[in-house]
């Protein structure tokens, strides 16, 4: 088998490249390990930058996302019982679209399928070779069978725990980790979400947020020690722990019900550079992660797909300087991204180590944003998205 750029992975990243590789003519083949059904499965991201929304309309997915999702143009900050309002569109004049992750991914699915795009799911023993050389190739078994995929370039979209990255030496790989002392508790539920705009809640018991799906699914989440199973929390326990960090006002008015799904991610903060090597780059998770505290994972994702699609297209239009430069790009706005998650996860998180004074820190800063413009534009112009 033969295509021009192979592509590890059929999580959004993958997906979305292997789309707007297609658009330019540009011939790809996707390998994904799990089912459709199980990647379709998974609950995550929520929120839009606009460069990912105008990136999905680009890639011809936009349709369902603009008559489904929902543009924010603020979000609410609160510390304790005090809230406030972060107005992106007065700061910015730009804005965040809600749309969930799962329906992000089910349409690139669709997209692909329409195209009869190439993907393979419930591929193993997915293998790199030669991507240091002029000649790369993945191979893999699919049905018992091991096959050979011939290729210009390997787009390693396969998430933290992915082949790409392993794939590079360690003499050329650098990887930065910071890891937190606690996850969050995230909970599903089929009730009208408490406000029209998101609400992160610092609180001396811990942070809070309240977000949404649609008019009638919510996504609350509570930080909780990385010790505790999700089996440990009924809903009862959630929603009450959920009501003490949130303003009175919205716990007064929550409305809550059974939970329809439950989980505790970790949160962690990781870069690995660089982000290429030879004909195999590496893109969204498989290279960074971020703590989701400032909704960047999937939309930082996005942004090295854009910086690969370009650059891919440039080459075969006889020009490799976008290839050559893909990592540096990227990077770049990586680190930025990074720095963004990192200061709005030590700003409303409880951290076991924290004394009285870096308690005072966070809510000295927290007021500060509530009354500097400045302070709130900066916040804002992180949140819609750096540009690209
Ligand atoms: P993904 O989504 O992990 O997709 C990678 C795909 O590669 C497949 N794969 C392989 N395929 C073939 N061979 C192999 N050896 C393979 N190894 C793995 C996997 O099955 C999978 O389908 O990475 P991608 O495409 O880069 O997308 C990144 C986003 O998914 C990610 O940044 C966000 O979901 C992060 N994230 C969140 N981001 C937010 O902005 N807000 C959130 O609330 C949020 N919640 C989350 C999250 C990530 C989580 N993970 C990864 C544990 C919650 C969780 C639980
Ligand atoms: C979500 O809706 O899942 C969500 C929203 C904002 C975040 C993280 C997660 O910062």
């Amino acid at each position: 088998m033969r295509c021009q750029v192979a592509i590890i992975g059929g999580g959004p990243s993958g997906l979305l490249l292997s789309q707007l590789l297609h658009k330019a003519g540009i011939d790809t083949v996707v390998l994904e390990r799990r089912s459709k059904e199980y990647v379709l499965s998974r609950i995550r991201a929520g929120v839009l930058e606009w460069g990912s929304v105008e990136l999905l309309r680009e890639a011809g997915v936009g349709a369902r996302m603009d008559a489904e999702g929902f543009p924010h143009d603020g979000t609410y900050l609160a510390c304790r019982n005090r809230g406030f309002r972060i107005d992106f569109s007065k700061l910015t004049g730009k804005k965040v679209m809600v749309y969930g992750q799962t329906e992000v991914t089910q349409d690139l699915y669709a997209a692909r399928e329409a195209e009869d795009g190439r993907v393979i799911t419930e591929v193993d023993g997915v293998t790199i070779h030669g991507a240091d050389s002029d000649a790369p190739y993945v191979t893999f078994v699919k049905d018992g069978q091991e096959q050979r995929l011939d290729c210009d370039y390997v787009a390693g979209c396969d998430g933290f725990h992915g082949v790409s990255r392993k794939t590079i030496p360690d003499n050329v790989l650098k990887e930065y980790e910071r890891v937190y002392p606690f996850g969050w508790l995230g909970v599903l539920s089929e009730t009208p979400p408490v406000s029209h705009e998101l609400i992160y809640a610092q609180n001396r018991r811990g942070f809070a947020l309240c977000s949404m799906r649609n008019a009638n699914l919510s996504r609350y989440y509570v930080q909780c020690p990385l010790t505790d199973k999700v089996d440990d929390w009924t809903d009862q326990a959630f929603w009450d722990e959920l009501k003490r960090r949130i303003p009175e006002e919205a716990a007064d008015s929550i409305i809550t019900g059974p939970t329809i799904e439950k989980s505790i991610a970790p949160l962690r903060s990781f870069v690995a550079e660089p982000m290429r090597w030879g004909r195999l780059f590496l893109v969204g998770d498989a290279a960074h992660i971020v703590p989701p505290t400032g909704a960047k994972g999937l939309n930082l994702a996005f942004s090295d797909v854009h910086y690969l699609y370009n650059g891919l297209v440039q080459f075969y239009q006889g020009d490799d300087e976008g290839v050559q430069k893909y990592s540096e790009r990227a990077l770049a706005r990586v680190w930025k991204s990074e720095r963004f998650s990192w200061s709005m996860t030590t700003l409303l998180h409880n951290f076991p180590e924290h004394t009285g004074f870096e308690m005072h820190m966070q809510e000295a800063e927290l007021d500060y944003l509530e009354h500097s413009v400045a302070a709130q534009t900066s916040l804002a112009e992180n949140y819609i998205g750096l540009p690209y």
